[in-house]
């Protein structure tokens, strides 16, 4: 063995490999210095020691060893986009805030939308809140608006975060189970904390299962201020509604999506942007004043109650479209970092004690995760509008700051100097002055507002704004979650709160679970009987489009070419698209002797991924397709889902091995197809499965 080392380097086994030409760029080092050889580690010979000089390699590993960053200890995982925000509808009655006055103007945004409580590699259907997080980078600076697809939350007050999030994720000894709630401490403290109730309803309910980001609502959940030229200041709830309408999976639906694509919705957001579909979703505020306030029988400062459209319309004055994915997905969407203490001239915080306690949190936790109190100057995170003060220094400092002005006051103007920014009165934000009222003069005490202590009332008024299919799976779903603990006492506790709620609902989880009913819990004051609001439903908010919706076809050798063709052109027209989904990956011989590409491999691609099926086969293709398990599957499962099903008489025997009996939502292949595409079918569930 040669002990002389060897500056020379070549592929171990003769591989090809590019190289840098005028074309292509030559790869550097951190430093900039050209490399000759990314293949090969530099060797006291070829079979001997790796020498440690190899500046090359040692800088290749250590970057890699450090690539890592904490994720978030909520929302771990998520994806993001580009956009912008337009203006539809300027309020300078209400905000003075730049990006609400001048119609038709537009602001860049970043959004990100995730899970809750999964880590950043978990699955993106799980039954869990979405966060909806929205970054606008207007001319005033950076408003975050980090808000959630549920317009109310588990908590109260801020101090309780932690416990519930200890209780929700996996549980510290065996560390699991992974994004899912459906486990004894999260069920332990739910049950022992009545305030959860109202959002228990909504994350037991199919908002928790959505089908798509797209198709689901985003809102502020605080009550926030909005704060007008003249000092005025009014409160605000923030809404964003999804053009594509409100679309969710069914529950098993949502299980199969887990093994089918762990990455369902990031793969669709990604696909449906990249492909020229923008998401959007209308932008709405629902502005009330403190009067208005006073007549409720519930505090607009309590986040666990919503301000429902029947009494305070949500008047929709903007639009949000996503336009553009990331180039990098950590640069950009893992490095992003949302904070509602990011908040602009106009719009201002109330006293909310959850959100107080959260604009303390997010800077915190951010600089924990990015390592640093410069991650405001990330591309992702820095405004774009200009910004200076005399912050200095620091971890990854990124600016290069001019001059000795790092304090004030200073007159080095007056010397000729660069003497840096000043405040400025007249523009600057200014908090807008209003008090809870009755309460400037209160003294230092730890309760909670009178009416925080209604916690079922709202709850009962979501329960009866459902209709009956959402009710069973709300239903449901409390059976499914509890029935995963092991502790006798929550399921039991978790009762006694439902009692208030409604009995029924009460009666049917109880069944479910094969419990006794208990005896109701006492609430800590008596139910106020609100009027249902039926935009607290997802069925009657359901739009029927085919628009972002996608139909597979399953074919096989033999389908007939003009049904396939004349299907897709009908889909595609209404804004849907196809995927055609065969045995075999390499094309299928049509009728007319060509050969159709295939999107995917009938046993890798279930019908869960698709919004409706159709089945285009010949008598030969049905009679083969209806020995195959994963075929049968792919039409039983889409009739299980509620899906509809378009099918030619030859494909009979396939339906019939597959349990499909005849509905609204099966049909032939023609126009009528097309039209129940746009549907799911609700009253097939029945008879499907036993919900409680
Ligand atoms: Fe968050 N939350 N949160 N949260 N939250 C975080 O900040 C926190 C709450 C929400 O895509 C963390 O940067 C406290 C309500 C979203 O990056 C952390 C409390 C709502 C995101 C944090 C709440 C949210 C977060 C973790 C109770 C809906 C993801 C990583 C007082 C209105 C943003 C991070 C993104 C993230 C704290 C309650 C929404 C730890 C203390 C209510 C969408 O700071």
């Amino acid at each position: 063995m040669s002990k002389s080392k060897s500056s020379e380097s070549r592929p171990a086994g003769g591989e090809t490999h590019q190289v840098a030409s005028a074309d292509v760029a030559s790869l550097t080092t951190d430093q900039g210095i050209q490399i000759s050889d990314d293949q090969n580690s530099l060797k006291a010979g070829e079979r001997g020691p790796t020498l440690l000089e190899d500046f090359v390699l040692r800088e290749k590993i250590f970057h890699f060893d450090h690539e890592r960053i904490p994720e978030r200890i909520v929302h771990a995982r998520g994806s993001g986009a580009h956009g912008f925000f337009e203006l539809l509808k300027p309020i300078p009655q209400v905000s003075k805030a730049d990006l609400f006055q001048r119609k038709g103007e537009k602001v860049p945004v970043f959004a990100r939308i995730s899970t809750v409580a999964g880590g950043a590699g978990s699955v993106d259907t799980p039954r869990d809140v979405r966060g909806f997080a929205v970054k606008f980078y207007t001319q005033q600076g950076n408003w975050d608006l980090v808000g959630n697809n549920i317009p109310v939350f588990f908590i109260q007050d801020a101090i309780k975060f932690p416990d519930l999030i200890h209780a929700v994720k996996m549980e510290s000894d065996r560390g699991y189970p992974q994004a899912g709630s459906a486990h004894d401490t999260f069920w332990d403290f739910a049950s022992l904390s009545p305030e959860t109730t109202h959002m228990l309803m909504w994350a037991m309910s199919d908002r928790a299962i959505p089908r798509s980001l797209r198709m689901v609502e985003g809102f502020g959940v605080h009550t926030y201020r909005l704060v007008n030229a003249q000092g005025k200041d009014s409160f605000v709830k923030f809404h964003f509604k999804p053009k594509l309408g409100l679309q969710s999976t069914v529950w098993d639906e949502a299980v199969k999506l887990q093994s089918a694509d762990n990455d369902f919705h990031r793969r669709d957001l990604h696909d449906a942007i990249a492909s020229g579909h923008f998401p959007e979703w209308e932008f709405g505020v629902q502005v009330f004043d403190e009067a208005l306030a006073a007549t409720l029988p519930y505090d607009v400062l309590d986040a666990t109650k919503l301000i429902p459209e029947e009494l305070v319309p949500v008047d929709i004055i903007g639009r949000m479209v996503l336009d553009r994915n990331p180039d990098n997905f950590f640069a950009e969407t893992e490095q992003a970092a949302f904070c509602p203490a990011n908040i602009v001239p106009g719009i201002d915080f109330s006293d909310d004690p959850l959100l107080q306690g959260r604009l303390f949190s997010y800077l915190d936790t951010q600089k924990s995760r990015l390592g640093t109190a410069n991650f405001h100057q990330l591309p992702i995170n820095a405004p774009k509008c200009p910004f200076a003060n005399f912050q200095r220094d620091g971890h990854m400092q990124m600016q290069v700051p001019k001059g000795r002005a790092n304090y004030e006051p200073n007159s080095l103007a007056e010397h000729g100097e660069n003497g840096g920014p000043r405040e400025n009165p007249d523009t600057g934000f200014a908090t807008a002055p209003a008090m809870t009222p009755g309460e400037a003069a209160g003294s230092k005490v730890r309760r909670r507002g009178e009416l925080f202590a209604d916690h079922y009332s709202q709850a009962r008024m979501f329960w009866l704004s459902q209709t009956s299919s959402e009710q069973a799976h709300i239903a449901s779903s409390f059976v499914f979650e509890l029935s995963k603990g092991t502790l006798e006492k929550p399921p039991v506790r978790l009762l006694a709160n439902l009692l208030n709620v409604d009995e029924d609902l009460a009666a049917r989880v109880a069944k479910g679970l094969g419990l006794k009913l208990p005896h109701a819990s006492t609430p800590a004051r008596p139910l106020v009987e609100l009027p249902p609001s039926d935009a607290l439903s997802i069925h009657k908010q359901m739009k029927p489009t085919l628009q972002g919706r996608k139909i597979g076809i399953l074919v096989a050798d033999g389908s007939d070419a003009e049904a396939i063709q004349e299907l897709k052109s009908a889909v595609e027209n209404a804004g849907g698209a196809v995927a055609l989904v065969a045995e075999r990956m390499n094309g299928v011989a049509l009728s007319d002797g060509s050969i159709a590409p295939i999107a995917g491999q009938l046993a890798g691609t279930p019908s869960a991924l698709f919004d409706a099926i159709a089945l285009v086969v010949d008598k030969a293709g049905a009679a083969r397709l209806s020995k195959q398990g994963a075929a049968i599957q792919w039409v039983m499962d889409a009739f299980a889902h509620l899906k509809a099903i378009g099918a030619g008489a030859e494909a009979r025997p396939l339906l019939d091995k597959a349990g499909v009996s005849p509905d609204e939502g099966v049909t032939g292949l023609d126009r009528a197809f097309v039209a129940a595409a746009t549907k799911r079918y609700w009253d097939r569930e029945p008879s499907l499965r036993d919900l409680a």
